[in-house]
């Protein structure tokens, strides 16, 4: 299969990452092969604008069935493709659904590393294929310096934190053992128009819009007081692809460097439209409440209540801090982030305002527009 361009394989190249990476990977001219797993219903959307016909010659974008949590389709996709570069992006990435499927998210996250890992050495690429980890900076957990960089130590504090700890582990180990090159990019939060709805980013862009144009009354949400280094995800699939691309194998953290509560990330989002909230009240009890509008993008009225708590978003044990020092990444990939928390809000909210508005047209056409809370 391979012609001598370069071939990447990217796991999880149907989530918000892969779909950033394989259009940068193909724009860069490799031959780019991505994992996708069955379901029920279409799971393309984010990649459907770079699907290439089966009967096409000559294609660059080629995906196959497979599962992390399957060794024998890891295994038979890696000996057809034959990767220079394998991306290891797919997981059960939601902190808050680990808590209620452990075992499955050790299964993916964890295990699902070593698989691939494995299947190198049994197909003999360990000289060939470049392997690249989506570690986390949820592994900081509790953290224990501020802020947190390649040499903190990890205090990881959910069923994904500890699988993502595995696979950080179980790479490290396969480049010191069998002379791999395999390396963690220890990622903090990057967000996008595509993210997940029910990241915490994108469901407050997503309710701000759809609340402005009187689709939705309320946005609920949890620990309100969390601290984030929120980036880009488009910047960030750029330093995935530059890691596998130096002369050794290391392991880097990628952070903005810059850190905001999600009560500012709500406040931010409704200024895009026009809103001024004013939080009142502690804990459970608090609330958001509309204390000016401005132009006449947001069909909401001063006094409005429109972001309430609901415990149900709570976390057993929560990630309260994350600021990232992204040093080492500046000095030796030349890392500075493009995208401003400003930028990245008023895209997220763009996108979910237009989307909003043909909702709005759906709902006077006579249909019901869904609504997804969670
Ligand atoms: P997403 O949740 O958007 O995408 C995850 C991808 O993994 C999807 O393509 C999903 O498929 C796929 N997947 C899930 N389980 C399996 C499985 N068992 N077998 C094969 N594929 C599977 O995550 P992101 O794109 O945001 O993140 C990419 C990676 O980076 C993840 O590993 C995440 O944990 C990690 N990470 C993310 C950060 C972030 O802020 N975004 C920060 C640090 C690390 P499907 O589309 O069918 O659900
Ligand atoms: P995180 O992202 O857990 O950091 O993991 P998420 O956006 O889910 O939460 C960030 C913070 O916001 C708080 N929060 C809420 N979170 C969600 N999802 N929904 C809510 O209603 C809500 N209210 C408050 C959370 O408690 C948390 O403190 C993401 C994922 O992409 C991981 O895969 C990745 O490894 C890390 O980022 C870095």
């Amino acid at each position: 299969m391979n012609t001598g361009k370069k071939v990447a394989l990217i796991t999880g190249v149907t989530g918000q990452d892969g779909a950033y990476l394989a259009e940068l990977l193909l724009e860069k001219g490799y031959e780019v092969h991505g994992i996708k797993r069955r379901s029920s219903l279409f799971n393309t959307d984010r990649i459907d604008h770079l699907y290439q016909d089966p009967h096409e010659s000559d294609r660059k974008f080629i995906l196959h069935h497979g599962d992390l949590t399957d060794s024998t389709s890891l295994i038979r996709i890696i000996q057809q493709v034959q990767p220079d570069e394998i991306y290891n992006l797919a997981a059960q990435s939601h902190v808050a659904v680990s808590f209620e499927e452990p075992e499955y998210t050790a299964n993916a996250d964890g295990i699902g590393a070593l698989r691939i890992l494995e299947a190198i050495r049994i197909l003999g690429l360990e000289k060939k294929t470049r392997f690249y980890q989506a570690s986390t900076s949820e592994l900081y957990g509790l953290v224990q310096e501020i802020p947190q960089k390649e040499t903190t130590p990890f205090y990881p504090r959910s069923p994904y934190a500890v699988a993502k700890m595995y696979a950080y582990w179980i790479t490290v180990n396969y480049r010191e053992a069998y002379g791999i090159y395999a390396c963690n990019g220890i990622l903090f939060n990057h967000e996008s128009p595509v993210r997940g709805e029910t990241f915490v980013t994108r469901k407050i862009t997503r309710a701000i819009a759809r609340i402005a144009l009187g689709l939705q009354d309320c946005l609920f949400l949890g620990n309100m007081s969390a601290l984030r280094d929120w980036g880009h995800a488009r910047d960030y699939v750029e330093m995935q692809w530059l890691m596998l691309q130096q002369d050794k194998a290391e392991d880097f953290v990628i952070a903005t460097g810059v850190q905001y509560s999600v009560r500012q990330f709500v406040s931010f989002a409704a200024a895009e439209l026009g809103v001024e909230i004013k939080f009142e009240g502690e804990g459970v009890s608090e609330i958001g409440v509309v204390a000016k509008v401005t132009g006449d993008k947001a069909k909401v009225k001063v006094g409005d209540v429109i972001v309430k708590v609901d415990p149900r978003y709570f976390r057993p044990t929560e990630v309260e801090t994350l600021l990232g020092d992204p040093t080492k990444a500046r000095e030796k990939l030349g890392w500075t982030p493009k995208t401003t928390l400003a930028e990245l809000v008023s895209e997220m909210v763009v996108a979910d305002y237009e989307a909003a508005r043909r909702d709005t047209l759906i709902k006077m056409a006579g249909f019901t527009a869904l609504d997804h809370h969670e």
